[in-house]
This record gives structure tokens, sequence and C-alpha cells, in this order.
């Protein structure tokens, strides 16, 4: 039985990742940090499956992962473990240099000095954010990086220390630069998921109005769940090289909003330019079963610009050519459509939402029943 170890387990991409290792029969080791609460979201539904393992390892601290790396001995390695946010970067960068820059390095050089050099296989997570203020549209494996965030910075090291262990040491390491990619675990203050979460959440009459940034960036948005298949194929490759992992297909953050508005059975228009800009409701779907109780009118504004979203540095033309990992891998990179990606975040966001409501409205009763002596 192959060993995995993924640090970031407990992140969007480690989830799913586990999910489809144990799917290829691997017993899989994920690193976890200390925190205040134990419950693990993206994880909980893995923990007690006698193949997945969880150690406590930072990416700050060599020797916990000298010790975890030791211990498991892993036949691959996956670097997930991430600062992620590019916002969060302005605000914590020296935070985010040791764990995305040095922290690669740390993980590289326990795997030597645990004497695995050989051996063990290590994705690192690498991203089209090096790109920054692109240079040229489409991005491949051969243009320029311009980083253009405290997060690109660091991820910029990673990426080339990552280079320099398999030329210096012959190491089986690479990495993916991988363009955004959302799905139903992404967290909630990540564009797409704070733009479908607040689509239900407005429907079901929990919030107002949306605030966003720069409605003008352009993404290249896919599914965490395909893209975990490619960092896979990329450590059963022949040799450890880099690639590209994108959809081909680049939309706007307000398409973004535009597609998930709809799926609820709202058709917005955007009227407005710069901060001023807003998208009102130009149409309603009488069928959908989404908007039946809602008391939405035609007119109403549900996004507004804010400028407490806008980065002091912004990229914003993304857009990725997967064709060396279609062609070397066999990776298919339009598996889930853009359309079918905000469908999934829509509906999973709905029924989140209808889940919490109901559970509001049995604890309202409950402490009306209990006031009342209804029940005791
Ligand atoms: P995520 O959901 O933010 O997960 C990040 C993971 O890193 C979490 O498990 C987190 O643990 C862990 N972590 C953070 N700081 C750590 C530290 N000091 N030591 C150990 N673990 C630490 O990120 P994701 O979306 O899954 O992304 C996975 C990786 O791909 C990241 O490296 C990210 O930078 C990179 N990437 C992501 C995208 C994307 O669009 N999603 C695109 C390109 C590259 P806690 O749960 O304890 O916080
Ligand atoms: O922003 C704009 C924002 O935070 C996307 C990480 O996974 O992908 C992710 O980084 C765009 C930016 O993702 C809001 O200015 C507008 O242009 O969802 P995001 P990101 O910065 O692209 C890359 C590939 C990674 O490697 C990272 O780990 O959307 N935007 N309004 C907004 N962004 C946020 N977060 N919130 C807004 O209200």
């Amino acid at each position: 039985m192959k060993k995995a170890l993924i640090t970031g387990v407990t992140g969007q991409d480690g989830s799913f990742l586990s999910e489809f290792l144990l799917g290829k029969d691997y017993e899989v080791h994920g690193t976890i940090r200390r925190s205040s609460v134990d419950f693990r979201e993206r994880i909980a539904h893995l923990e007690g499956n006698p193949h997945f393992h969880l150690h406590y390892a930072d990416l700050g601290d060599s020797l916990s992962l000298m010790q975890v790396i030791g211990k498991v001995r892993p036949d691959e390695i996956y670097n997930l473990a991430a600062q992620s946010h590019v916002q969060v970067s302005f605000d914590s960068p020296e935070f985010t240099a040791n764990v995305d820059a040095t922290g690669v390095l740390r993980v590289l050089e326990a795997v030597r000095l645990c004497g695995l050099t050989e051996t063990c296989h290590i994705y690192q997570a690498s991203t089209s954010e090096l790109y920054g203020k692109v240079e040229e549209v489409p991005q491949n494996e051969n243009t320029p990086f311009h980083p253009y965030s405290p997060y690109a910075v660091a991820k910029l090291y990673g990426h080339w220390i990552v280079k320099e262990y398999r030329e210096a040491y012959n190491m089986f390491c690479c990495s993916g630069i991988l363009f955004n990619h959302e799905s139903e675990r992404r967290g909630e203050t990540f564009v797409t998921r704070k733009i479908t979460l607040a689509a239900a959440r407005i429907v079901q009459g929990k919030q107002d109005k949306l605030y966003l940034g720069n409605l003008s960036s352009l993404r290249d948005w896919g599914y965490a769940k395909d893209y975990v298949e490619c960092m896979w194929l990329m450590l059963q490759n022949d040799k450890p090289e880099d690639f590209v992992i994108a959809t081909g297909v680049q939309h706007s953050v307000r398409d973004f909003c535009y597609y998930a508005f709809k799926h609820v059975g709202i058709e917005l228009e955007f009227v407005g330019e710069g901060s001023d800009e807003k998208g009102v409701v130009k149409s309603i779907d009488p069928q959908s079963p989404a908007i039946a109780n809602s008391q939405l009118a035609v007119g109403d504004v549900l996004i507004e610009v804010s400028p407490d979203f806008f980065r002091p540095t912004d990229v914003v033309n993304l857009w990725g050519d997967p064709s060396k990992a279609r062609e070397k891998l066999g990776w298919n990179p339009q598996k889930t459509t853009f359309e079918e990606l905000v469908r999934i975040m829509v509906e999973s966001d709905m029924a989140k939402v209808a889940v919490e409501r109901a559970s509001e409205h049995i604890t309202t009763n409950l402490v009306e029943y209990l006031e009342k002596g209804i029940v005791k």
C-alpha cells in the first residue's frame, strides 16, 4: 500500500485529495495544527477511516516536519499547506513568507535529512499568482513570472526552491501552477464562495446586499475536485516536471455574480462604473423554486462595490493554457464547466442556508415553548 503525506489536509484541496487517494487504496497521512476548536469540518467524514491518519506539524517548525516525515516515510508528499489568502498576505506578509516560502524549504530538507531523497515524490502547490502583473495571455509554463502580492512573492520562492532541489539533488519534486479552483468547500472569504453564499442568503431573506471589490478582475476558475487528480498524475509521471493546471476559459467576477444569481432565479444587470457600479435585479424567474418565498423585486440593488475589498496591487488577468497537462498527463481540463461549477456551489450553499434557517426556527420555537412551560 502506497503512503502519501498531505500537508494542509484540512484545507479545500487537502480534503478532496485525501478522498481521491483513499479511493486509490493509499494510506493517507495528513498534518494538522493545534487549534482551540477540534472540529475539522472538511475532513470530519474521513476521521475514523483506518487508512487515514493525522499528525501535528507546522510548516514554520522544522522539527515537527522531520518527525512526521521520518515516522511516516511517505512515498509521496503533497505540500498544500499555506497561508493561501492573497489579501491577508498584505496584512501578514512575514507570516506568509515563513509558511509559503521557507516552509517549502523545510519540507524539502526534512525529506533529505530523513534519507528519502531517492524514493519520495513531492508535489508543491504553486500558483497562477506567480504571473501576477501578467506579461502575456493566456499563461503557460514558459510565461515569465511577475508576482504582485506578498503571497505571490513567497510562492515564487517555493517554486524556485523546488526546481533547485530537483536539479541539485536529483529529487523527484515538481510544482503544479494551479489557477483558481473552487468548490462547495472553498473558504468563505474567497470571492466565488462569498458570492454563492450571498446569493443563497439573499434569496432566503438572510442578507440584504453583497459588497465586493474589483468586479472586472478576470480569472480562470476550475473545480477543485478535478484539480487534485492532476496533482496525483504529476507524481506518477516518468520525470518531475512543472505543469499549468487550468481550464483555459476566463470569466470576470461580474460574470460569476451573474451566473450565481441566475441560478437562484434572479437576472442581474450591472449599472454605473468603478466604485459606483451596482448589481440590480433586472428580472425574476417566477418558475424558480429558489425564489418562491422571497420578497425581492425588480430594481432592488443586491451588489455594491466597497473599497474595503480593493488590494494595494491586484492581479486582474489570469487565463491558463492547460495544453501541456492535457497532452502529457492525459488530464481533462474541461471535466466540470464554469456553469456547472457555479451550480454545484450555489446548490450547496442554498442547502446550507436552508439548514441554518431551520435550526434557528427550531431554537426560537424551543425557547418560546420553554418560556411558556409547554416543554420542560
Ligand atoms: P486552504 O483551503 O486555505 O488550505 C490551506 C491549508 O494550509 C489548511 O489546511 C491550513 O490549516 C494549512 N496551513 C496554513 N498554515 C499552515 C502552517 N503554518 N503549517 C501547517 N499547515 C498550515 O487552501 P487550498 O485552497 O486548499 O489551497 C491548497 C494549496 O494550493 C495552498 O498552498 C494554496 O496556496 C495553493 N493554491 C490554491 C489555489 C486555489 O485556487 N485554491 C490556487 C493555486 C494555489 P488550517 O486548517 O489549520 O488553517
Ligand atoms: O480573489 C477580486 C480580487 O480572493 C479573486 C487563492 O486560492 O487563487 C486565490 O487567490 C479576485 C481578485 O482569489 C472581492 O481582487 C473582488 O482579483 O477569490 P480571490 P485570488 O486572489 O485569485 C490563487 C490562484 C491562489 O493561489 C490563492 O491561494 O476577485 N475580488 N471582490 C474579491 N476577492 C475577494 N476575496 N473578496 C471580494 O470581496
